[in-house]
């Protein structure tokens, strides 16, 4: 059986007192799991969340991963310093950085690559803009997304995990609609059903304003395996019950 997983990006927020204090809150309301839990966070606090989550049963994850193996990459983080930290996801193409940092189609594959090949599962985000959606080209540009990661040589696409986040929901407290949503993760669906005869068992989260009030009912969808959540992330008790949601 397929379970749920509930990842948090915390972006670029945080700090030690903080951290601390989110994780040991979210640490001590979790029921025994029927879901995967997550939190994804800055590189920085790897080393201290590492600690932090130890017997927790939450996964560390991080929100970016090098394309790189190593060497003269000024910034980056690569895979194999992840794992040192026991990163075990790593988000890849967020459309943050495809939209603050220029990430391609093919950058975004390459560091699915990367990652699936270091053994870190990869969080692929696909998503289109609100232009997008008004020029009724939601279907072709999350299916474009997709693709580019699908075709990634010589790996397991069954093991990556995929987001939808349409780009007009994040940070907007804008959500789509559960109906919305599922439409598009029924097309993604169907999209990995044509690359692998594991499809049903991936994980298709969604994202983009996921909260304590709008979870049950996204999660609820037959295609939606999860969620991605930005800013409820940050609160334990909001958190707690998407997580109980799941
Ligand atoms: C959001 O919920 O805003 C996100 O971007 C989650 O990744």
């Amino acid at each position: 059986m397929k379970k749920k997983l509930i990842a948090g990006n915390w972006k670029m927020n945080g700090g030690l007192a903080f951290n601390e204090a989110l994780v040991r809150a979210v640490s001590a309301g979790l029921a025994p799991t029927h879901c995967d839990v997550a939190v994804c966070a800055p590189s920085p606090y790897l080393a201290q969340l590492q600690g932090l989550l130890a017997g927790s049963g939450i996964d560390l994850g991080a929100q970016d991963i090098s394309q790189f193996e190593s060497g003269a990459y000024t910034g980056e983080v690569s895979a194999a310093m992840l794992k040192e930290f026991g990163v075990r996801y790593a988000i890849v193409g967020h459309s943050e950085r495809r939209q603050y940092h220029g990430e391609s189609d093919a950058v975004v594959a390459a560091k699915t690559a990367r990652a699936l090949a270091s053994g870190i599962t990869p969080i692929v985000c696909v998503g289109e803009t609100l232009a997008e959606r008004e020029a009724g080209k939601t279907e072709e540009t999350v299916k474009r997304q997709l693709a580019a990661v699908i075709h990634v040589n010589g790996h397991c696409i069954s093991e990556i995990v995929v987001a939808y986040e349409p780009v007009w929901a994040i940070g907007t407290g804008k959500t789509a609609t559960p109906e919305q949503a599922q439409q598009v993760h029924a097309v993604l669906r169907a999209q990995l059903h044509a690359a692998t005869d594991r499809s049903a068992l991936m994980r298709i989260l969604y994202g983009g304003s996921m909260n304590a009030a709008n979870a049950a009912q996204l999660l609820g969808q037959p295609d939606i395996d999860g969620g991605l959540i930005g800013g409820a992330a940050l609160k334990a008790p909001d958190f707690l019950a998407i997580v109980a949601a799941a």
